[in-house]
């Protein structure tokens, strides 16, 4: 038989189709197989399965019959093939099989020949996952005017690592709808994750109808709207008479949400939050706080936490098992997790009921009063056949007997835990943030700071190194964690989602053997493509050209690499006004620049950029490479890259750790740059960083001085500027012009602001070039 494949790039339903003669002939390699999760074990067999050949799923149970027909539907929409289920032994294609001997609980064997697809599983839930697999598998053949749709033979053999596979999403920062709930558990089902944490409760609103308690729906789920400022920076307004912002879930809706989990054997854990974070409820029903007074719900940010459940009252308690009577009708699942996180307890400390909960139950410290609660809850969430999660804060004061710790801060907190015999999720901030930055930040939507590219998502393990075999069997898996103060639309939290989505799915479901980056890469546009096809909105910041940059200073040279996350990426460069799209050259190598330029790059494809142009502004200085002398030496955790930090024209951006900046706590900065040689001299400007959120504050004063001799200064400038509050980053050189005067030393100083305007926090003074003229 002639083959002849002609690749044409006709992209329809965003697939590429490939032309054949032939429709089950076509034998497929590896690289044909794009299917994220990577399965365990994927043997190529000979031709493909044509999907024209059989439209009957049969099922080898009744159970498997809603499944079957729902298995017809995402074909019809894939593929536009019309498929029933039934048992007419001809026309046969797919066959689901129930297979109670197979031994892992949703794992599954798929096999694929020229005759048809058989799937075998232990549980609905594994044949699901085939399903999804299978989806993947589907190819479009080109055959004269019609498309046909072929399955390459194969043999998979899959099984999960880990038994939770989860996203949470924070419905209570701002609202989102059951349409996209509904819709992101479709998404999950895509990624074969098994669990959905639902954040429903925080202080910015109360997401959950409690019919017993209707005001916390009514007033709690309802903030002043004051979406147009700065999440840190919207104070309350005065009258109440103001547009709201919010929004809840009826029981109704979240039954809803449950029946469309559970058909997708998808677990939806609520987390019901205490004692804080809760200030929603508390503008409810003021008598659940130690003082009993009046607040409102917080439309933005609230540090430290400080009105929170009073755990001295008995009525806190009756209305937690109030609530989580409710909360156990609507939701199935085996957790209930209570949050726990970031209580700050000072009111506890002066509270007379929760002074004499302390006595009565000889309890130390405030710390083992919020371990009193949440044992107290424990006791009752057991009761009801159910088992308790927490944030890892609930180790502190000891932990509740049967709880299973949700391990934010690190990987430190599941780590001990698993140590004490307890179960585990790892979900630390530093892989499975996805409300942090996963591009450079100058080309991303605002976030809430931090940065979690796509590719360091995939580096997470929820089994940390060294732990035993025994801790490590604690670690149920992983999560990633969707916090959304700074995400207030659906399609920004897709955003956020995908495809950061896809790299955590791996690392939870894929043995670490299996794994890897390029070949990852190389799946991933498939899936892009999916999420096209199910209307999901994703970022392609990983497809963002990122600048680094090493100075040789005996040359003053400054060589400039450009890549991205991916390995091979067709990237193209422009220089000054150079015009990227026309005459971008293609970049080998990393760039000499030996003067100050503006660098363009980007990554190309069919001769245009695939996604936003990076730009960086170099400027050359006459201190470039000099010695750097401290007088008052830096803080170690912000060294940049030592001594010619402050000299080496690269500059800091916005995410103060990206190793760029030079940073001083509650001390000013102070040194002394030696030209080698005295120089004419006119201007000296100091970059500094302020990002209030974590303590980042532009300096008070900056001044200058000169010496020909390094004994004896005069000093050439000053620029005082008062305290601004401001809710945004902000990057600036303060600049310091003076008439030309001959000078070879110079002392800068910067004053750090030392009083934070938050008591009881330092006060950070971050530097990254300080430019001579
Ligand atoms: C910490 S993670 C929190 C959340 C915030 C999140 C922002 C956790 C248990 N508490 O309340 O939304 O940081 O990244």
């Amino acid at each position: 038989m002639k083959k002849v494949f002609i690749l044409i790039s006709l992209i329809v339903s965003g697939i590429l189709i490939i032309s054949c003669a032939g429709d089950n002939n076509k034998t497929f390699t590896t690289a044909d197989i794009n299917i994220i999760p990577m399965p365990n074990q994927i043997d190529m067999g000979q031709g493909s399965f044509s999907l024209s050949k059989g439209n009957i799923i049969a099922v080898s149970d009744a159970s498997l019959n809603q499944l079957a027909q729902n298995m017809a539907q995402k074909l019809k929409e894939l593929t536009a093939l019309e498929f029933k289920s039934g048992s007419n032994q001809n026309d046969v294609g797919i066959q689901l099989v129930l297979d109670e001997t197979l031994n892992s609980e949703e794992g599954y064997d798929l096999q694929v020949s020229q005759q048809g697809i058989s799937i075998k599983a232990k549980s609905t839930a594994g044949i699901q996952h085939a399903a999804q697999t299978l989806y993947q598998l589907l190819h479009p053949i080109k055959d004269g005017n019609q498309i046909k749709w072929v399955v390459p033979s194969v043999t998979i053999s899959d099984a999960p690592r880990f038994e939770y596979r989860g996203l949470m999403l924070d419905v209570s920062r701002h609202f989102f709808d059951k349409a996209f709930v509904l819709k992101t558990l479709d998404a999950m089902a895509m990624h074969k994750l098994n669990t959905l944490h639902l954040h429903l409760i925080d202080d910015q609103g109360w997401r959950i109808e409690i019919k017993k308690y209707p005001k916390l729906t009514e007033v709690g789920a309802w903030r002043n709207n004051r979406e147009d400022r700065h999440w840190n920076d919207r104070k309350e307004a005065t009258t109440d008479n103001e547009k709201k912002y919010g929004g809840y879930y009826t029981q109704e809706d979240l039954k809803e949400i449950v029946a469309h989990a559970r058909s997708l054997n998808i677990e939806v854990i609520p987390e019901i939050e205490m004692p804080a974070h809760v200030m929603s409820a508390i503008a409810s029903y003021p008598e659940l706080s130690c003082k009993g007074n009046a607040i409102v719900v917080p439309s933005g940010g609230v540090w430290p936490i400080t009105d929170i459940y009073c755990a001295g009252k008995e009525n806190t308690f009756e209305f937690l098992e109030d609530v989580l009577d409710e909360v156990v009708a609507i939701f199935p699942s085996k957790y209930i997790h209570i949050g726990g996180d970031e209580a700050t307890k000072t009111n506890w400390e002066s509270c007379p009921h929760c002074k004499k909960r302390m006595r009565d139950e000889n309890l130390h410290d405030v710390e083992e009063l919020q371990s009193y609660f949440v044992k107290r809850m424990e006791r009752y969430i057991n009761a009801k056949g159910k088992k308790l999660i927490g944030w890892d804060e609930i180790l502190e004061g000891g932990l509740a007997p049967d709880a299973t710790v949700m391990s934010w801060r690190g990987t430190k907190g599941g780590v001990e835990a698993a140590k004490q015999g307890h179960d585990v999720i790892m979900t630390p901030t530093g892989h499975c943030y996805f409300d942090y930055y996963q591009g450079p930040q100058e080309l991303e939507p605002l976030a809430i700071g931090g940065y979690l590219p796509l590719s360091k998502v995939y580096t997470f393990n929820p089994v940390v190194e060294g732990m035993s075999e025994e801790e490590a069997a604690h670690v149920l898996g992983g999560q990633a964690n969707l916090w959304t103060e700074y995400i207030p639309t659906p399609s920004h939290a897709e955003y956020m989602l995908f495809p950061r989505l896809a790299a955590l799915s791996e690392a939870v479901w894929t043995q670490p053997s299996r794994k890897d980056w390029a070949s990852f890469s190389n799946r991933l546009p498939n899936m892009f493509t999916r999420y096209e096809s199910a209307g999901l909105n994703y970022a392609k910041s990983s497809q963002l050209v990122r600048m680094g940059s090493t100075i040789d200073l005996d040359s003053k040279a400054l060589q400039i690499t450009l890549e991205t996350e991916f390995p091979n990426s067709n990237i193209r460069y422009a220089l000054n006004n150079g015009d990227i799209e026309n005459e971008g050259k293609p970049y080998n190598g990393p760039l000499n620049i030996t003067e100050s330029a503006k660098i363009k790059a980007a990554v190309f494809q069919d001769g245009k950029p695939v996604y936003k142009v990076t730009e960086k502004d170099v400027v050359f200085h006459k201190a470039v490479g000099k010695t750097v002398n401290y007088i008052i030496p830096n803080h170690e955790k912000y060294g940049g890259s030592g001594e010619t930090t402050l000299t080496d024209v690269i500059r800091g951006s916005a995410n103060f750790g990206d190793g760029k900046w030079q940073a001083w706590l509650d001390q000013d900065m102070e040194v002394v740059i030696d030209l080698g040689e005295v120089t004419e001299l006119k201007s000296i400007s100091v970059g500094c960083l302020e990002n209030q959120g974590p303590d980042i504050y532009f300096p008070i004063k900056v001044e200058a001085q000169l010496s020909s001799d390094g004994k004896h200064y005069d000093r050439v400038g000053t620029i005082s500027r008062p305290f601004e509050r401001n809710a945004e980053i902000n990057r600036r050189d303060f600049n310091i012009d003076f008439t030309p005067t001959q000078g070879r030393y110079i002392k800068v100083k910067a004053f750090n602001m030392k009083q934070n305007p938050r008591p009881g926090r330092g006060v950070w003074l971050f530097v990254d070039e300080i430019q001579v003229n």
